[in-house]
């Protein structure tokens, strides 16, 4: 077996745990009495792939211009849908129907519809936007632009920006809940703020000063309290919207970043980048009462309705944490792609028993036959022989599976904008990353079945049946 040296980091223990889980995930969708072709299939047809009943979570994924969709009963990631380059803010409307992505190197909002999980609107709202937030009607969504120095105002009827509010540099924004004022945080130099707008005048009617840089932002769901992160400084802080003044402040783990409440209020959370965890606060005494540790440079939170499970992606570690808010405790741990930052998710609840254990299975004996494939790996451009072809296109590998004889070259070509791998589920090949427009190849010699996986995006599953 040669392996591709030039690619070292595809032997990270990580992407190995990523295969146990993808096994794991794998046995219970067997006991579910489903082919496991039809699991590779509902990556690729979206509009089938939905599980009636079960809330969907959406996840920016800022290195791979994609959103990626996860099933919160099965915790696994049903598809992806392209957006412009680096999907940034991200937020979802009350009926949980339409969600709305800013593409911070594209100037623009997307609008996704869930029931397709599909763009079908995009809107130009200025340079660089970045934070997002909607009202409790969902009739408005304020868009951050950070480059042009603004706040967009997007009517979601019309699907048009309606209004722009100038705040100097904008990154984060809050909504408070009877709709009527906004709290920008605006990371101008030097004049670092939370501008504080009147929605309905449509313009800055105050401010409060900051002297260190203000990251995120949220409102409790009485409107009694606005929590914000500062950079520089490791403790939530609580402001009283009424006086606008600070009132408490929770010291939490290092570089906090997105606070976030339950939707009944009972629980605080803020996610704390430098340890890499997830702390859950008593609103009522401003205190911590318990810690969650999950993946590296946590960034954002969503939960469900009830407020029983959150959701945390990891920037640093691809992958998203479901954690037991009351108990807690991982749940799961998702892999879901490059740098996932924002997420949402959609009102309703996933199941609590049918949720995956994160307990890893034992890595298992290699398939049907363990010999390797003679491994003559190149790095040609696209297209040997033809009959070998497997093209590498939205996430997804077509055709899955692919069925040649011994001897066959098969041929990976990327025809993503990303780069993707092709990876033997025990090794026997690892392409190491396939940059866009370049292939793999790997000559088969030996029958036999060979599962293998992306292991930048592990969801993105395939197999090479070599059949004489
Ligand atoms: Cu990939």
């Amino acid at each position: 077996m040669k392996h591709n040296a030039s690619h070292p980091n595809t032997s990270h223990p990580d992407a190995r745990r990523a295969w146990r889980r993808l096994k794991h995930l794998a046995s219970l969708v067997a006991v579910a009495g489903l082919a496991a072709t039809m699991w590779a299939g509902t990556i690729q047809t979206p509009a089938a792939a939905a599980v009636r009943g079960a809330p969907k979570a959406y996840v920016g994924l800022f290195n791979d211009n994609a959103v990626a969709v996860i099933d919160t009963r099965a915790n696994r990631v049903l598809t992806t849908i392209p957006i412009p380059a680096g999907p940034h803010g991200l937020v979802i409307s009350p009926d949980g129907l339409r969600v709305y992505a800013s593409s911070d190197g594209d100037s623009t909002v997307s609008v996704i519809s869930t029931s397709t999980d599909r763009v079908v609107s995009r809107i130009d709202v200025g340079k660089a936007p970045h934070g997002l937030a909607i009202n409790r009607s969902g009739s408005l969504v304020l868009v951050a632009v950070f480059g042009a120095g603004r706040v967009a105002m997007i009517d979601t009827v019309r699907n048009e920006v309606v209004a722009r509010i100038p705040v100097g540099n904008p990154h984060n924004i809050a909504i408070s809940p009877d709709g009527r004022t906004a709290y920008v945080a605006s990371q101008q130099p030097g004049a670092a703020q939370l501008a504080i707008l009147d929605l309905a005048a449509r313009r800055q009617v105050g401010t409060v000063p900051l002297d260190k840089t203000p990251r995120a932002l949220t409102f409790s769901p009485d409107g009694a309290a606005l929590y914000y992160t500062l950079a520089g400084s490791d403790a939530v802080q609580v402001l009283d919207p009424k006086q606008n003044r600070v009132v408490a402040q929770i010291p939490v783990g290092a570089s906090p970043h997105h606070p976030f409440f339950t939707a009944n209020g009972a629980y605080g959370l803020v996610v704390s980048q430098g340890p890499g965890e997830l702390a859950v606060i008593s609103p009522g005494t401003h205190t911590v009462i318990g810690t969650v540790t999950v993946g590296r440079l946590p960034h954002w939170i969503a939960a469900s309705s009830n407020g029983d499970t959150a959701y945390v992606t990891n920037e640093g570690s691809n992958s998203v944490t479901v954690v037991d808010v009351e108990k807690q405790r991982v749940l799961a741990t998702i892999p879901v792609g490059t740098a996932p930052r924002k997420i949402v998710v959609q009102p309703g609840h996933a199941a609590k028993d049918a949720a995956v254990a994160p307990a890893e299975t034992p890595a298992q004996a290699p398939p049907v036959t363990a010999s390797a494939p003679g491994a003559a790996v190149s790095t040609a451009p696209a297209m040997a022989d033809g009959s070998g072809a497997v093209r590498i296109q939205n996430f997804a590998f077509t055709p899955a599976p692919i069925t040649v004889t011994p001897g066959t070259t098969v041929v990976w070509t990327n025809a993503d904008a990303i780069p993707h791998t092709s990876t033997g589920r025990d090794r026997q090949w690892d392409s190491g990353p396939i940059q866009p427009g370049t292939s793999f190849t790997v000559t088969f010699d030996k029958a036999g079945t060979y599962t293998y996986a992306c292991t930048i995006h592990p969801f993105m599953q395939a197999t090479v049946i070599v059949k004489p």
